[in-house]
């Protein structure tokens, strides 16, 4: 029996200098998990609550209450109970707070502490993490395609450019190593081009370079440059994803460009998208339209049928959003963020339901990330076809991409994604049955 014989929680710190909660889990049998929370910056408004202190530390930021939390709230709901049963640890989780969207206990102590129990019960079953989700989730695992963000932009570089993540996919890869090293190449690229133009300030909060750009455009433009002196023609092998975290751009109903100075209703900022899609091999937007928009997100949906549109802040990883937006045609693909939901099992639902009506899911990382890599074991023991951590630099991010090349080592080249998420995009129709 594994059982839970203690619970507790610490303040560290995480990739933005920020105070986040780290739980450690104990059980009778001596084994033991760590797990450290995430936080975005860009967030949907229907997340699980980061709990925060409030007042002059730290900006606010302090996490004194969660990691209290831990110890007088979910350490006694846990406390016995099997470390295996993810369903009733989280149920326990749940009840200790009681409110649904966690604003007692804390989204961030919530998280950490699900997470915890899981790597707890994987070293006393003496199997990798994924290994153990895989089983307990009934879900065939596979190495995932890499979502990786060349560069940073939106609330993660002070609205420097208004789209938030400038990213490339490598469909064509055929090994996760492969995909990783196609991708250094056109970040190396990026990062020579951004000097020769005397454009090179840094990174941005993921890793990605700090995008010195006179518009949205030039950035697509300097990517498909960057792909291109990595000797790659883009489109065929390496595609080009983009979030562009539409609520942070949605002022009173209008879409504001910072760089463009121009405000768009919402038809023509879909009518924009549109042609960056029609000018750029793009395969992928997540959050084209304000997650208050499900009519924006339906019409976008139905009117670009080929490309993955991804619901992040418009779905908050919530089984229910899963199910009525399905119902209403849109988005055709679910980022999967754990502290988004709170807890592992109802992110796993969140999943389920995506993947039940033949949506791609693609796991994610937060703008504020640690060393923890729990979520490149979630998005391998799920199956989820696609894992999204940021960019190609800082050890928050490589600390992910490293694990899942450690794990795809147990694995064939038969079990990488690939290109399959994409199928049903334009790029799966060219290209798709073998490059
Ligand atoms: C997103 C994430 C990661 P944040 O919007 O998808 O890029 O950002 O963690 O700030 O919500
Ligand atoms: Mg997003």
């Amino acid at each position: 029996m594994r059982e839970i014989a203690r619970v507790s929680g610490r303040r560290v710190w995480d990739s933005r200098g920020r105070p986040t909660v780290e739980v450690e889990v104990a059980l009778r049998d001596g084994s033991a998990g760590r797990a450290i929370a995430p936080a975005g910056a860009s967030c949907g408004s229907g997340e699980a609550i980061d709990l925060r202190d409030g007042g002059r530390s730290f900006g606010g930021l302090d996490v004194t209450r969660a990691v209290v939390a831990v110890g007088t709230d979910i350490e006694p709901a846990l406390r016995g109970v099997d470390a295996a049963d993810q369903a009733l640890v989280d149920a326990r989780i749940d009840a200790a707070d009681g409110t649904g969207d966690f604003s007692v206990l804390g989204g961030n102590a919530a998280v950490a502490a699900s997470l915890a129990v899981g790597h707890a019960a994987a070293a006393a079953r003496k199997m990798p993490l994924w290994a153990h989700y895989a089983d307990i989730f009934q879900t065939a695992p596979s190495i995932p395609l890499p979502e990786i963000q060349i560069f940073g932009g939106g609330a993660h570089a002070a609205r420097r450019v208004d789209v938030q993540d400038f990213m490339v996919m490598v469909p064509g890869a055929s090994s996760f190593d492969e995909a990783l090293a196609v991708t250094a190449e056109i970040y190396r690229a990026a990062g020579e081009i951004m000097s020769e133009r005397g454009q090179l300030q840094g990174v941005a909060d993921e890793g990605g370079w700090w995008p010195v750009f006179e518009s949205n455009e030039d950035a697509l433009e300097t990517l498909v440059a960057a792909i291109e002196r990595a000797g790659e023609v883009p489109g065929e092998r390496v595609v080009i994803s983009l979030d562009i975290a539409a609520t942070q751009l949605c002022v009173d109903g209008g879409y504001q460009l910072v760089l463009e100075e121009s405000r768009l209703d919402e038809t023509r900022f879909l009518d924009l998208l549109e042609e960056w899609r029609r000018r750029f091999p793009i395969a992928a937007i997540e959050d084209p339209v304000s997650e208050k928009s499900v009519a924006g997100m339906a019409n976008f949906t139905r009117r670009n049928p080929d490309i993955q549109v991804i619901g992040d802040d418009f779905l908050v990883t919530d089984a229910r959003r899963v199910e009525s937006a399905i119902a209403c045609g849109a988005c055709n693909a679910l980022l999967v963020k754990v502290n988004q939901a709170g807890t592992v099992s109802r992110a796993v639902a969140a999943h389920k339901a995506a993947a039940a009506a033949g949506w791609g899911t693609i796991v994610s990382a937060r703008s504020g990330e640690s060393e923890d890599v729990s979520i490149a074991h979630l998005s391998v023991g799920l199956g989820a076809g696609q894992l999204k951590v940021g960019s190609f630099a800082r050890g928050e991010r490589t600390a992910k991409w490293n694990e899942v090349l450690r794990i795809a080592e147990h694995f064939g080249d038969g079990d990488f994604a690939a290109g399959a998420p994409l199928a049903s995009t334009w790029w799966g129709k060219r290209y798709g049955s073998g490059l």
